[in-house]
Order: structure tokens, then C-alpha cells, then sequence
């Protein structure tokens, strides 16, 4: 087993009969939709699920994983999803996919939102090593630069992988990937960019963070807020 199946099976032996299970998006994510479809398969655990994303809706429509819609529901009381930076207070950084709309507000509607990763998404600061991605409307994206700009951001659209155009969200925005020169304060941050018209969302996840599983050697280890 590797450590993103130990990772995932750790977090999916926490989850109880009757919850509501918020489903992320990425491999490390895909483990976890398929450990939690083995339990469910298996040991007639009984859940209910709700996607980040399309991709992550359709494999566990596949895996047979009882689906609600993100307009369903009230709240959810868990939702599980890798990270691609996370700093020590357990503020993350994502988005190098897509869906980070859908993502942080999944989020912020569950109880708790378990993080799974492994060491190398251990960053001492959120942008050590990647740019912020940040959604845009489509029209607004000159301006938002501008604003980003302002504020020290050296943004740069978000091309496809084969550079033939550019990226556009399920939700039909544009990504702005943004570097800092300087150091920032992530949470300062976080508020500053809510702040800019035009933005409809970005990659900092501050204060939403309930427990960090990272899978070491084997082993898995907890980091809880
Ligand atoms: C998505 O999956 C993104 O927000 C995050 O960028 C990524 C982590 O993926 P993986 O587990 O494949 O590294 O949720």
C-alpha cells in the first residue's frame, strides 16, 4: 500500500454510519473516495457523499457511493481532500486543480475537514512553493492583475498543460496564479484578496482546517487544530 492508500484508508476508518461526507479532488482524494466505497461495499457502512467536482462526482457514481447535490445541502459533517501546501498552523494552499470554489466552500460548510497529505506538502510558509491561484471572472482578470500588482502579486494566467489556450473553471472563470516576492502574512493575505472585486475566489485556506493526517514511513501521523 502506498502512502497516499494508507493515508486515505486511515480517514475513511473515521468515518461513522449515517454522516454526510464531503468528497475532494486529486489522487490523494480518489484513494479516499475508493476506501470509503470498500467500507461502504463491504461493512454496509452507511453515507452520504457530496463532490468537489465533476471528476470526483463521477468516480463515485462509479464506485457506487450515494451522491448528493452541493444544492441539497445544509451543512456536512466531514470533508476530506489533499492540499498542495500546508504551513504549520494548518493553513493550506490549493488550486493547482480546479474546483477551489466548490473546495473551500465545502470546507467551511462541514463540521470538520480533514487534510490528507504527505511530508512534502509541508511548506514553513503558504507560497514557498507555489504561486496563489486566483479565480477570476473572466472579464475582470486585467483588473484584478492590476490590483494584485498593487499589492506586490506578479500574476500570470493559468495556461492549459499544453499551452494551446487558456484554463477556464467548471464555473466558466480564469485562474490567476499569483507570486509574491516578498514574505506575506497568509491570513492578511487571505482577507486582502476576498477584498478585491472581480476575485471569485482563492487557493489560501485559513482557519478552516480541522486535522492534518500525513502518512510517514508507514505511518500515519495527526495534527489536529
Ligand atoms: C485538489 O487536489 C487541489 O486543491 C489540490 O491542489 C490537490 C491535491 O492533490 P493531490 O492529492 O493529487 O496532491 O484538491
Amino acid at each position: 500500500m502506498n502512502d497516499k492508500e494508507l493515508v486515505a484508508q486511515h480517514a475513511a476508518r473515521k468515518i461513522e454510519d449515517g454522516m454526510i461526507v464531503g468528497l475532494g479532488t486529486g489522487s490523494t482524494a480518489n484513494c479516499f473516495i475508493e476506501a470509503l466505497a470498500q467500507r461502504h461495499h463491504q461493512e454496509g457502512l452507511k453515507v452520504q457523499t457530496v463532490s468537489s467536482s465533476v471528476v470526483s462526482a463521477i468516480k463515485a457514481r462509479e464506485l457506487g457511493l450515494p451522491l448528493l447535490a452541493v444544492e441539497q445541502l445544509k451543512g456536512l459533517d466531514v470533508y476530506v481532500d489533499g492540499a498542495d501546501e500546508v504551513a504549520p498552523d494548518m493553513t493550506l494552499l490549493k488550486g493547482r486543480g480546479f474546483d477551489l470554489v466548490r473546495e473551500k466552500l465545502l470546507a467551511g460548510a462541514s463540521r470538520e475537514f480533514w487534510v490528507l497529505i504527505n511530508p512534502g506538502k509541508r511548506v514553513g510558509r503558504i507560497g514557498e512553493r507555489f504561486p496563489i491561484p486566483v479565480e477570476v471572472m473572466p472579464f475582470a482578470w486585467q483588473l484584478v492583475k492590476e490590483s494584485l500588482a498593487a499589492i506586490g502579486g506578479k500574476a500570470e494566467l493559468r495556461q492549459t498543460e499544453n499551452k494551446d489556450g487558456l484554463v477556464v473553471t467548471s464555473h466558466g472563470s480564469l485562474v490567476l496564479d499569483t507570486a509574491f516576492a516578498e514574505a506575506f502574512d497568509s491570513h492578511t493575505l487571505d482577507t486582502v484578496l476576498n477584498g478585491i472585486p472581480g476575485v471569485v475566489e482563492h487557493g489560501i485556506f485559513s482557519h478552516l482546517t480541522s486535522a492534518v493526517f500525513c502518512a510517514r514511513d508507514g505511518r500515519v501521523e495527526e495534527q489536529s487544530a
